[in-house]
């Protein structure tokens, strides 16, 4: 996948892009993430990005003709971008489901705002998709990029090795993880539950599934509600299953 992002400060992508799974997933040709710096592509004297909102009020509006120019420059180097992505907080909220939609394209244009906002004829005319990372304020889309990068990233195929790829399934059914433990088994006197210790990958699978279950109905009782229960799961938590076949009638017996 060749991810391009667009953004005044190209360095704050260099770190996260040089450690770990990232920096595995490029140097095995799997992902190409391309900066591109949106004041290349001014050509005035003081190469300016943003200027006055028409109208009034505080603050800075990034212009629109670097902008365009640099996702016109980069569309034209096949493949064809599958979406130009901007990050506001007015955007559908990237969640797990969305990582999912993007990691099946070829190609994306991450679009990163600074400022007070973008010339609304970037939102209306250039961008694809709007991406919300959550309900808070950020100086910029330089963040949401890294993070939906690091999430799309491991979704490739072959990114993720066998041992790790296991985890990304649990998202998938809208359950959290179970608890981890690893080496003492004894630490400052708290002890790792018995049952991991017993070697009976029948009861340690039944414990897990039902640590996931119960932990996903305290702490995510929304996301419980997503997750369509098992039989086995039902019994785990001393649930009755539902009747079959008839439907229960208005009268009830
Ligand atoms: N922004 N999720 C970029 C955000 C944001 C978010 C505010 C977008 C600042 C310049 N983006 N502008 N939350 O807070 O995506």
């Amino acid at each position: 996948m060749r991810i391009d992002v667009l953004t005044l400060f190209p360095e704050m992508f260099a770190s996260p892009l040089e450690h770990s799974i990232l920096k595995r997933a490029r140097e095995a040709g799997l992902l190409d993430v391309q900066t591109t710096d949106i004041r290349e592509f001014t050509f005035d004297r003081y190469r300016q990005v943003d200027d006055s909102p028409y109208g009034g009020g505080p603050g800075m509006v990034m212009k629109p003709e670097p902008i365009f120019r640099a996702v016109e420059a980069l569309a034209s180097e096949p493949p064809p971008p599958d979406r130009v992505i901007l990050f506001t907080p007015l955007g559908r909220r990237f969640k797990q489901e969305v990582a999912g939609e993007l990691a099946s394209c070829e190609r994306l244009v991450l679009l990163c705002g600074r400022y007070e906002g973008i010339d609304e004829r970037v939102h209306r005319h250039l961008v694809t998709d709007e991406l919300s990372i959550g309900d808070y304020v950020l100086t910029g889309g330089e963040l949401p990029a890294l993070v939906v990068i690091d999430a799309v990233a491991r979704l490739l195929p072959g990114v993720l090795g066998k041992d790790e790829s296991a985890a990304s399934e649990t998202f998938a059914e809208h359950l959290l993880e179970y608890p981890h433990y690893t080496r003492p088994p004894d630490f400052r006197g708290w002890t790792v539950p018995e049952v991991l210790l017993s070697g009976d990958h029948g009861a340690i699978a039944r414990w897990r599934r039902e640590e996931s279950l119960r932990r996903t109905l305290r702490h995510r009782p929304d996301l419980f509600l997503q997750h369509e229960l098992t039989d086995e799961d039902r019994k785990l938590l001393g649930l009755t299953p539902p009747k079959t076949g008839r439907k229960r009638s208005a009268g009830g017996s």
